[in-house]
């Protein structure tokens, strides 16, 4: 349209705005391409922290306040594309947490799912609804909703650790609920490894008896090093690898053979020297970490050199493309978990 007639237009659209603004309504055809894309848009480019730079900050910030002061002493990753979320995905939490030898970072509980992957130190315990589970490298550790956990560091050493908490998908919902225990620590109720021992063998309790300890829908939340480093590397000595992984497993919900945690997933993968992974892109953005080796990511269009702890993430949708210069090991979690219960989930293959 034209002259006075679509100037008269244009006026009258200005009006009607201003109008609805006043009762809180807001047209759908000026909002309708921004809402609902025809692809993922949301999560911004790829983005790499390095170990050393965050754990120089985090031993700063150790001089500064105490484990129990902080409650929780922690360098939140925030993507710099989503400035103000404390996210590191749309959906997903990040941090490093700092616990120094003697510290306990006190016992509390919260709606928030958490996991956790050592990436210093040895000899720390979370201690989850009572239990103790020590520490080592790249051992994995969950806290799922609503059972207590207090971490502490009887160690002589300084004890670093990847927090991934839902606190996005949880804001979402605006059902996040916490409390505290009000003491540091959870009475030691449970011997340590007792989760490990009753639900991590392909056992469980018989149902009925007063051996059933642990919630029984998330039973198991130790997922040591040791065990799942030895599986990866001999698949890779017997498989074919997968095009697009490497060789990759999942780590499961012993309860359900499911993810790990209703709105988590985890997993890691070995890629072997030389090997070049075809594409892949899938609606869950993921966060990784380097348990070992060196080589690239390719996400989007973003070049990143990896090396031993970098952390990095991979938006929703972003072609990831990797390469291994040496046998490289990721550790990565997301939340496909909570996109396939909703129906959400999709994945493209190749370019
Ligand atoms: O250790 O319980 O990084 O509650 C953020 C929130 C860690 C924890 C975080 C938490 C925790």
């Amino acid at each position: 349209m034209e002259g006075p007639l679509a100037n008269d237009r244009q006026v009258a659209f200005e009006a009607l705005y201003a109008d609805m603004e006043q009762e809180h309504l807001y047209p759908l055809w000026k909002a309708l391409g921004t809402m609902v894309t025809p692809v993922p848009r949301g999560g911004g480019t790829g983005v790499k922290w390095r170990f050393s730079d965050i754990r120089r900050h985090l031993m700063r910030a150790g001089d500064l306040i105490s484990a129990e002061e902080a409650e929780r002493r922690v360098l939140i990753l925030e993507n710099p594309q989503l400035p103000g979320s404390r996210g590191i995905t749309t959906s997903l939490y990040a941090g490093l947490q700092l616990i120094l030898p003697g510290e306990v970072a006190p016992c509390h509980r919260h709606s928030q799912s958490a996991l956790r992957f050592v990436l210093e130190g040895e000899g720390a315990f979370t201690a989850v609804d009572g239990e103790k589970a020590f520490m080592h490298e790249f051992d994995l550790i969950l806290t799922p909703g609503w059972q207590w956990h207090d971490h502490a560091n009887p160690s002589s050493r300084p004890m670093i650790w990847l927090d991934g908490l839902d606190v996005q998908t949880v804001k979402t919902f605006d059902a996040s609920f916490a409390e505290k225990m009000g003491e540091a620590s959870h009475p030691e109720t449970v011997p340590t490894g007792d989760n490990v021992l009753r639900y991590g063998r392909n056992l469980r309790p018989m149902r009925g008896t007063s051996a059933e300890r642990r919630p029984r829908a998330l039973p198991l939340f130790y997922y040591p090093y040791a065990q799942w480093r030895e599986s990866l590397d001999r698949l890779a000595r017997s498989d074919e690898p997968d095009p697009h992984f490497g060789f990759a497993l999942e780590f499961t919900n012993p309860a359900d053979g499911g993810s790990i945690m209703p709105t988590m997933s985890a997993h890691v993968r070995l890629m072997p020297r030389g090997f070049a992974a075809a594409p892949r892109r899938a609606s869950d953005a993921t966060v990784f970490v380097v348990v070992e080796g060196h080589g690239s990511a390719r996400v989007g269009d973003m070049e990143l050199t990896l090396s031993g702890s970098d952390i990095f993430v991979v938006p929703a949708w972003h072609r990831l493309t990797l390469t291994a210069n040496s046998d490289l090991v990721l550790f990565g979690y997301s939340d496909r978990a909570a996109q396939e219960k909703l129906g959400l989930f999709r994945e493209a293959r190749g370019d």
